[in-house]
């Protein structure tokens, strides 16, 4: 049992004031709440937001605010833990739900936070990333890393929504926020999708070198859903007793994490499977693809119905489960576990 340590009441006010005179602050009543015993205690709650709650407001907010005046159409599935104002989902992931119009476009900047793109709803919409005009189709991840140009347009006539997440709220903390606004890019013809079209098979250097002779770091900017969930039936079928049917994103040059703070992968929960996830350190969002998943963290039980989206705080079980008893479940996670590994702070816990 930790000792009761002294709190900030107890010294004279004169004392108190002199130290702050001279910006100093005593540790010891500040200590626990920086320190806390056995685990920390998150801001993050356990939040649900439904995409047919959030949509009409989205669609909304199209007929609100034109473009020009947003830049990106977004509307931020903020934790109350961290409070609203601040933008966060957890302590590193930032969620925003995208709106782009027919005949939008959403100007060229880079920035230093890393983004992907998780598609929801729509076609005809597209992303140039580096240089690389994506296609944005339902399922589809696309990366933007840090300080790579990006703008998104939509040639079709229905409205297109999708899913950002960000490592914004740590990179923001760390004072390395910044952007840098573009003209519009020209996109090149070569695709990493293509060049990088079969797992374990990796084109030689030829391709990978940029205008000025360098590697690409990040040579795999779309991630197919189509592919995703073919890898993930055909896991699936070759491992029927593999409790986690679960893939990584993954850079093909490297075999590291896609992006360098932020963790993504897809899940599938076969038929009426349920998968307990262990506590570990770092928050996770859960975004259900396909199907209808139930989310148990903590005392909170969510039902996912498509598109909607979760997040659950780090140090934390987590139980899923999918309520259809004849098909199979696709959930997109991300999580902060590249950012934990990195910084050394990385656990699990029975
Ligand atoms: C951003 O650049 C995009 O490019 C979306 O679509 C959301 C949130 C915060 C900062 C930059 C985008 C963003 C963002």
């Amino acid at each position: 049992m930790d000792q009761e340590l002294g709190r900030l009441e107890d010294l004279p006010q004169d004392y108190r004031d002199a130290l702050r005179a001279l910006n100093l602050v005593p540790l010891w009543p500040n200590l626990r709440g920086v320190l806390p015993p056995d685990k920390p205690r998150p801001k993050t709650r356990a939040t649900h937001w439904p995409y047919q709650t959030l949509r009409p407001l989205l669609l909304k907010a199209g007929e609100l605010t034109p473009i020009e005046k947003a830049e990106r159409r977004v509307l931020v599935l903020a934790n109350p833990g961290h409070g609203l104002d601040n933008m966060q989902a957890s302590a590193a992931m930032y969620l925003g739900m995208q709106l782009l119009l027919p005949g939008e476009w959403a100007p060229s900047h880079r920035h230093t936070p890393n983004a992907v793109r998780m598609v929801v709803e729509g076609t005809g919409a597209w992303s140039t990333v580096d240089g690389e005009k994506c296609p944005m189709l339902r399922g589809d991840l696309i990366l933007t890393p840090t300080g790579l140009w990006h703008e998104h347009g939509h040639d079709g006539d229905q409205p297109v929504v999708w899913l950002d997440v960000l490592d914004l709220p740590l990179v923001f903390y760390m004072e390395a926020s910044y952007h840098i606004n573009g003209g519009r890019q020209t996109p090149r013809p070569q695709h990493g999708e293509r060049a990088y079209a079969r797992g374990g098979l990796v084109p030689t250097p030829v391709f990978q070198r940029n205008a000025e002779g360098a590697r690409r770091a990040y040579p795999l900017l779309r991630y197919p859903w189509a592919d995703a969930r073919a890898a993930l039936e055909s896991l699936a079928a070759d491992q029927p007793d593999l409790a986690a049917v679960q893939l990584t994103y993954t850079n093909p040059e490297t075999g590291g994490d896609a992006e360098n703070i932020l963790g993504f992968y897809a899940l599938m929960l076969r038929p009426g499977q349920t998968l307990a996830l262990p506590a570990r350190s770092p928050a996770m969002v859960f975004h259900l693809i396909e199907g209808a998943a139930a989310v148990q963290v903590q005392d909170q039980h969510f039902t996912l119905a498509e598109a909607d989206t979760c997040c659950a705080p780090g140090y934390t079980p987590v139980a899923l489960q999918n309520l259809s008893s004849s098909g199979p479940a696709f959930i997109f996670i991300a999580d902060e576990s590249p950012l934990h590994r990195k910084l050394g702070v990385y656990e699990t816990r029975d």
